[in-house]
């Protein structure tokens, strides 16, 4: 499974960074985002570093559809229950700014920021 130590993500999927972790796997971590935009703001990755959505492959599939299982199952166990988003920025024109691969779940009461 590829890693890249100079990525925050793999580093904190190894527990080299802290970050508020809710839910860890084989292949999938979750944790709260550094800078929420909603009450619940959570980060879905999968532990292989795959740098954008662009780049995940056919051999992903099942990855990126358990990545949307767990966006309902976390959402439900943070309270989101009544709605939430899931949004994956992909590449400079999708806003992404951390490149590896993730699923922001955003949830809560609103207001909050669209983003
Ligand atoms: P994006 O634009 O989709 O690449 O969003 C990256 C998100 O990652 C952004 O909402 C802030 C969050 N983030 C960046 N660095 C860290 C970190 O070190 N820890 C945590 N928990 N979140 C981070």
């Amino acid at each position: 499974m590829s890693h890249d130590p100079n990525c925050i993500f793999c580093r904190i999927a190894a527990g080299e960074i802290p970050a508020q972790k809710v839910h860890e796997d084989d292949e999938l971590i979750a944790f709260k985002d550094i800078r929420p935009a909603a009450p619940v703001h959570l980060l879905i990755i999968p532990r292989e570093h795959i740098a954008t959505l662009a780049d995940a492959e056919p051999r992903h599939q099942a990855l990126l559809g358990r990545m949307a299982l767990l966006a309902t199952k976390l959402a439900r166990e943070h309270g989101a229950d009544n709605g939430f988003r899931t949004v994956i920025n992909t590449g400079p024109d999708g806003g992404q700014e951390v490149y590896h691969l993730h699923m922001h779940v955003m949830g809560g009461p609103r207001p909050w920021k669209q983003g």
